[in-house]
């Protein structure tokens, strides 16, 4: 059945909650768990689920997404498998960007009815699971439904961040609310017992939908000025339509602004972690980069994970995630800290000739103390530089970093002199 299906991820808007990571690089070039874009995790789950068929549409087309995906997902000539990005692109009835979730695909549709389905999967591409789309669309199909919205219970703290809905015994929706901010009482759904006992009493919308290709088409056109899928068409085509309910139960978690993203990269430090990267039969496919194994010496390591390419003389790292090419001096103790890694090693002399001249080299030096923070990628941290995220820290914006929720966010490409504090 999955032949019929053709994927699209909403690859972001401006991207503004998940700043500076944003800054420069479109969301789904976002690196994730040390060596991961996010857009390898809807990607992978389409793959996995036997969608072989994607666009990926984003809000601006970052040389390093083209790279990744162009690098990445390749297959057989005798395949119809692609995974292509949409941009958003002027043309003469469109002078903009993407006005919302719908306005996107509605902008892209010329490009996606080329090809030949019945079903859309639309799927977002900031959130951290690993579900089977087959199950979702067979009970689509089944129920003979025109819209069906996977759906998962939350508790009552979460449930104004979400789209939520209610559904009849036949689990049909019969009304659907964006974002309720009050009476969030008359929304109370049977959840079923595992999930009430843990206080998931409300139905949200996971942000993942399966439309028929034709009723997709018309809702779209027929309403050229709705622009978002939560707040204006679904609640239009569940007043008059068969729009169903899936309920999914597993791990899964919407990483849309930098605490969450900190969190869910730092829960895969776990002893077991929600999402098992460990799984093959979930797999998570990414660029393979032939990279030399990490090269760890006089390191206490806990609940730490660190990718390919790595060399690490710290004296310390516990909970913290280490990307690709991270390099970490003597005597540096880092903890809750996501270190994204570097592009490309410094050579030997290079190091040489920047140490004489008392630059900081690509990576982390040492004697440094790193707590709560996320460093992007090909930082330069020099000597002794203390970063020390904390609620004590107020937000800000400033050249070299950002501070949100009390979690230090150094640029991409920052270059912190020997002695920095933060
Ligand atoms: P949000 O995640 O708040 O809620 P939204 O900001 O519309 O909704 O984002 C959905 C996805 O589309 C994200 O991956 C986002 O990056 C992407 N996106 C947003 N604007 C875009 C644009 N202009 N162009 C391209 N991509 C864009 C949605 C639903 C809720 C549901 C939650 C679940 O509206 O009902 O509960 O997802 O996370
Ligand atoms: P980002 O991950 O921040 O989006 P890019 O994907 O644009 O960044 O950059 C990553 C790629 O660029 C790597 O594959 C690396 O090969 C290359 N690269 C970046 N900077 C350099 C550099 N200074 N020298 C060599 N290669 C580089």
């Amino acid at each position: 059945m999955t032949d019929k299906v053709l994927g699209v991820i909403l690859g972001g808007g401006q991207g503004s909650r998940l700043s500076p990571l944003t800054q420069t690089r479109s969301k789904p070039a976002v690196p994730i768990a040390g060596k991961y874009r996010l857009v390898d995790i809807p990607i992978s789950n389409c793959l996995n689920s036997g969608i072989h068929r994607m666009f990926v549409l984003t809000q601006f087309n970052s040389a390093s997404l083209n790279k990744h995906i162009k690098n990445t997902y390749h297959f057989s000539h005798f395949s119809a498998a692609f995974v292509d990005i949409l941009a958003a692109e002027q043309t003469v009835q469109n002078q903009g960007w993407f006005q919302g979730t719908a306005d996107a695909v509605r902008q892209c549709m010329h490009h996606i009815v080329s090809h030949e389905f019945d079903y859309i999967l639309i799927l977002s591409g900031d959130q951290l699971y690993q579900m089977d789309f087959q199950e979702m669309i067979n009970e689509h199909i089944a129920k003979n439904a025109e819209i069906t919205i996977a759906t998962i219970p939350v508790t009552g703290k979460d449930a104004t961040d979400f789209g939520i809905l209610k559904a009849d015994e036949e689990n049909m929706i019969t009304s659907f609310i964006e974002k309720p901010k009050t009476g969030l009482e008359d929304w109370v759904s049977d959840t079923g017992a595992e999930m009430q006992a843990a206080g998931r009493n409300y139905l949200a919308s996971m942000g993942i939908y399966v439309f028929n290709r034709d009723f997709l088409i018309n809702i779209l056109d027929e309403n050229p000025d709705e622009k978002d899928f939560g707040k204006e068409i679904l609640p239009r085509a569940i007043a008059a339509n068969r729009v169903l309910s899936h309920q999914y139960e597993g791990y899964w978690t919407d990483i849309g602004n930098i605490s969450s993203f900190f969190e869910a990269n730092l829960g895969l430090t776990d002893e077991i972690p929600q999402f098992n990267m460990f799984d093959s039969s979930h797999a998570i496919f990414t660029r393979a980069r032939m990279l030399p194994p990490s090269k760890i010496s006089g390191t206490t390591l806990n609940r730490t994970i660190i990718a390919e390419g790595c060399i690490v003389q710290a004296s310390k790292v516990e909970h913290a995630v280490l990307g690709i090419r991270s390099r970490v001096g003597k005597d540096t103790v880092i903890t809750n800290s996501y270190v994204m890694g570097s592009d490309r090693y410094q050579t030997l002399a290079e190091i040489e000739s920047e140490t004489n001249s008392g630059n900081s080299l690509i990576g982390i030096g040492d004697r440094c103390f790193i707590n709560n923070a996320i460093v992007d990628k090909n930082c330069r941290i020099g000597n002794d530089v203390k970063i020390n995220g904390g609620s004590h820290l107020p937000d800000g914006d400033y050249p070299l970093y950002a501070v949100k929720d009390g979690i230090v966010v150094i640029k991409k490409g920052a270059v912190l002199p020997s002695g920095t504090v933060i």
